[in-house]
């Protein structure tokens, strides 16, 4: 084979590669997404909500254990879990519209993947707060599964760190 040869061949398997991964990301199986992470200030989640829209994102959404999954590799992309031992962060996810009715503020679909911790959603009014209608994903090391980033619904008014989301069109 001629150095000419050579080249060309080389040019065509690389053009076949690159085509193949452009086919290959159109039968993705997992939907992929862009996170945002506010790492080190917190918000209530009102205005997490529209942080994230003034990025042109929204806040998170978790809504099955594949998102689960992602949240949790990209977490620890951060490295944040390295030097904290407990991280809360909020969802989109809130009952606000009609108490104990969770949904998804970036989607509009009603939560149908119930990650709770045990004996979450609580609406917990204790210390006189108007009760609990924004969710959030919690983490605690050491504590076992219930609080491996599992949901617990919080007071709005809270400031939590949060993490922003791309959702594909
Ligand atoms: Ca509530
Ligand atoms: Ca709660």
């Amino acid at each position: 084979m001629t150095h000419l040869q050579t080249v060309f061949l080389c040019l065509v398997i690389m053009v076949v590669k690159l085509y193949a991964q452009n086919g290959d990301t159109t039968f993705g199986i997992f939907r992929q997404k862009e996170y945002y992470f506010s790492n080190s200030f917190v918000l209530n989640w009102f205005k997490a909500v529209e942080l994230c829209r003034a990025r042109g994102m929204f806040l998170l959404s978790v809504r099955n254990p594949e998102e689960r999954e992602a949240v949790i590799e990209y977490l620890d992309s951060t490295g944040y879990l390295k030097t904290h031992t407990k991280l809360m962060v909020w969802m989109s996810a809130n009952d606000l519209g009609e108490e104990g009715e969770f949904h998804w503020a970036s989607t509009g679909e009603r939560m149908s993947y119930l990650n709770w911790r045990e004996n979450e959603p609580n609406n917990d009014m204790a210390g006189g707060t108007a009760g609990e209608d924004c969710a959030a994903m919690e983490y605690f090391e050491g504590t076992g599964a219930n609080y491996n980033f599992t949901f617990n619904d919080r007071p709005c008014t809270e400031n939590l760190l949060f993490l922003c989301e791309t959702l594909p069109a």
